[in-house]
């Protein structure tokens, strides 16, 4: 009896680990200041297959991202950021994209950024 429940227990963990796979979200820090910085960088990445959702907070500097983590990867979200123009935790932004940006949204190169958790669901 103890043996099947603990059979049980460890099946639905199986299994649940294998449905939450796919789907994965993850959240860091993207420096940037206005609203318009938000949508360029939501953009980024929505344009990414694989991507379910992307918000990022103007106050917290947060990104957070749900993607297929069998379509694309946390690094290409990163590398995606920082070529519309914008540092992300691991990423400098590309000189250009950066330059090319609305005076408004040169944001502080220097700003700090918390760093939270990388990834759920890992
Ligand atoms: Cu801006």
């Amino acid at each position: 009896m103890r043996k099947t429940i603990l059979t049980s227990i460890v099946l639905i963990m199986t299994l649940t680990v294998g449905f939450a796979q796919s789907k994965t979200e993850t959240v860091f820090g993207v420096r940037g200041n206005c609203g318009m910085c938000k949508s360029t960088i939501e953009k980024s990445v929505n344009n990414i297959d694989g991507v379910f959702e992307a918000s990022w907070d103007k106050e917290t500097k947060q990104m957070s991202i749900s993607y297929d983590n069998t379509k694309t990867d946390v690094m290409a979200l990163h590398k995606a950021i920082a070529k519309s123009g914008y540092d992300t935790e691991k990423v400098k932004a590309d000189e250009n994209a950066y330059n090319n940006l609305p005076g408004c949204c040169q944001y502080d190169r220097e700003m700090e950024l918390s760093a939270p958790k990388e990834t759920k669901n890992k």
